[in-house]
């Protein structure tokens, strides 16, 4: 039995689902993760140390997203003075939660990294996507597993050439409730805290089951992701609303304007 295992998954479940219901939170060996990326990604932890990988659901915008950011506006303070002293809020709202939970954990020492941490030569300190198909989150279609015909792609109904074949596309996550209306927002390392033999992750549920809507899923993500359309890939029952896929469409220098009325109302 991995008692700590339990213990701390059912708080930092509790914390994720405080308030708002914000995140999901999923757990996985970190040997299973070493064991599944190329050396340059490994985590420098023993294999059996008690990992969670944590994401955002699509009612983190509204609720507590938006619930925070009114809040940081001082008193008399205008939007492009906000703006200028917060440039990225949904990263500063996440590394504050963040930052809470690990207060709330300290007995057991966690490491965070976000989904946006670089390593000095600008690799990813971890990959999301790697991590959340090996704790069974959102199943991860790799490109590379569904090479299909180069030259076309599967982007409309009808296949269409738009492919150009130098280009290497990456993959996508499809979550089962959500499909792409979701994002993987931090890991948590337990380095003192060790899971049993007998754990096993969760197996990850695949949502796309031919090689076409896989192909055209990845298309989209890779071509068209400004439009969102590969966000409902696998038929997701919770999805964004209009507001938050405008928001994600933009670069974050640009996304104040689609907030901005959250403050005339607070
Ligand atoms: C760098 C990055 C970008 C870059 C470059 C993307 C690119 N085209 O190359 C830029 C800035 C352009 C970008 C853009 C976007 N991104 Co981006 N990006 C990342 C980031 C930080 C790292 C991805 C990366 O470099 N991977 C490195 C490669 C080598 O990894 P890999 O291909 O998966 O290879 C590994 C696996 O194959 C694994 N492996 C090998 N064998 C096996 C076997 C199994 C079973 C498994 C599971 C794994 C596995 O080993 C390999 C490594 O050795 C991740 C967050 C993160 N920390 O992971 C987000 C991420 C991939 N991006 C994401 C998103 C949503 C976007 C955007 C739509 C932005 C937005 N506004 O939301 C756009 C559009 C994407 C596009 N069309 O390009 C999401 C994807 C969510 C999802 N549902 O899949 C992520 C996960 C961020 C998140 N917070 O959720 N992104």
């Amino acid at each position: 039995m991995d008692e700590s295992r339990q213990l701390i998954y059912g708080r930092v479940q509790d914390l994720l689902c405080e308030e708002d219901g914000w995140g999901e939170a999923y757990v996985f060996r970190i040997g299973s993760y070493n064991n599944s990326v190329s050396s340059h990604f490994v985590l420098p932890y023993d294999p059996d140390t008690l990992a969670m990988i944590c994401l955002s659901t699509p009612r983190m915008f509204e609720d507590s997203f938006r619930k925070w950011i009114v809040t940081q506006k001082m008193h008399d303070e205008n939007l492009d003075n906000l703006a200028k002293r917060i440039p990225d809020p949904i990263q500063t709202f996440m590394v504050e939660k963040f930052d809470s939970l690990k207060n709330e954990l300290s007995d057991y020492d966690p490491v965070v990294i976000h989904d946006f941490e670089l390593l000095p030569n600008r690799r990813p300190k971890v990959l999301m996507c790697t991590c959340g198909h090996i704790a069974g989150a959102a199943y991860y279609y790799r490109p590379d597993v569904f090479e299909g015909d180069d030259e076309n792609c599967y982007c409309n109904d009808d296949v269409i050439k738009c492919r150009r074949p130098s280009q290497k596309r990456i993959g996508l996550s499809l979550h089962p409730k959500y499909g792409g209306h979701f994002a993987f927002r931090a890991i948590m390392i337990f380095p003192t805290v060790k899971l049993s033999p007998e754990f096993t992750e969760k197996q990850p549920k695949r949502t796309l089951n031919d090689d076409k809507s896989v192909l055209q899923a990845i298309d989209l993500f890779n071509y068209h992701w400004r439009d969102g359309r590969f966000r409902d890939c696998g038929n997701p029952v919770e999805q964004y609303s209009q507001r938050q896929l405008d928001y994600f469409s933009k670069a974050p220098a640009d996304r104040w304007p689609v907030i901005a009325d959250w403050f005339m109302q607070a």
